[in-house]
């Protein structure tokens, strides 16, 4: 009763918020991707804090994380393993093991409710860094990422794209080692760029590709815009 009350008036909060442009009676699912260094975190805070002033109700999430369980898994892929390294396919069905906890307790429940949702990483995330850089086969691949998000896609997927000269000399910048990644070569973020690009022209509708070398504002006013093409009611 309570539950079904909560979610009547969620529904007519989201509602209310059609004036904003945004065809609020259809939520959206939007990602973001990149390398390590493009900005994406702070692409994405500028880009929430737009659409909250635009008077739109979205979740913001991450992965791998955004559930207890997920968050879990998060610190068992983040921290590695200095004796015990992952397997290619360990690592990817670990990661998958926090996306479907993720996509079933939270991201479909959230849509259902009529709210967006901007997930910082998903599963282009595991195409380019298991599957290209890593080799996970591909047939495999495909069919644990189908599984493990019950089939859903991304309506808009933002990929973040600079040159490797760029996005590294941010990650030096910032003072910390803050993954795995941060520790690689040049060549392997370069690696990491090109299999972006190339998983962008594998879906060229919903991936848009974003030149993250210039200023903050002007990457974000061009989402909105792009989010206000696709969207509008
Ligand atoms: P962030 O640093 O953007 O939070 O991402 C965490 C790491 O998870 C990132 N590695 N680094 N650095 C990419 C990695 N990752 C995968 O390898 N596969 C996946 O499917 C996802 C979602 C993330």
């Amino acid at each position: 009763m309570i539950d079904n009350l909560l979610i009547k008036i969620e529904n007519a909060l989201a509602s209310t918020t059609i004036s904003s442009g945004y065809d609020m009676k259809m939520a959206r699912f939007l990602t973001v991707e990149g390398g390590e260094g493009v900005g994406k975190s702070s692409f994405i805070e500028l880009l929430s804090h737009r659409l909250r002033d635009k008077g739109m109700a979205f979740t913001l999430t991450r992965e791998p994380g955004g559930t207890r369980i997920a968050d879990e898994i998060r610190s068992v892929f983040s921290k590695g393993d200095d004796i015990e390294e992952f397997t290619p396919e360990g690592e990817f069905l670990l990661v998958s093991a926090a996306r479907a906890q993720h996509v079933f307790h939270k991201i479909r429940p959230e849509l259902e409710k009529g709210r967006w949702i901007i997930c910082d990483r998903f599963a282009d995330s595991s195409r380019v860094y298991q599957g290209i850089l890593k080799g996970v086969e591909t047939d495999f691949l495909e069919s644990v990422i189908q599984k493990s998000t019950y089939g859903l896609t991304p309506d808009l997927t933002f990929l973040l794209d600079c040159d490797v000269t760029v996005s590294q000399a941010r990650v030096a910048g910032r003072g910390l080692v803050e993954s795995r990644y941060d520790l690689a070569s040049l060549e392997v973020h370069e690696r990491l760029r090109q299999g972006y690009l190339q998983v962008s022209r594998m879906f060229p509708h919903r991936i848009q590709v974003l030149d993250a070398s210039g200023p903050r504002e002007e990457i974000v006013n061009q989402a909105i815009s792009l989010i206000e093409e696709r969207f509008h009611d």
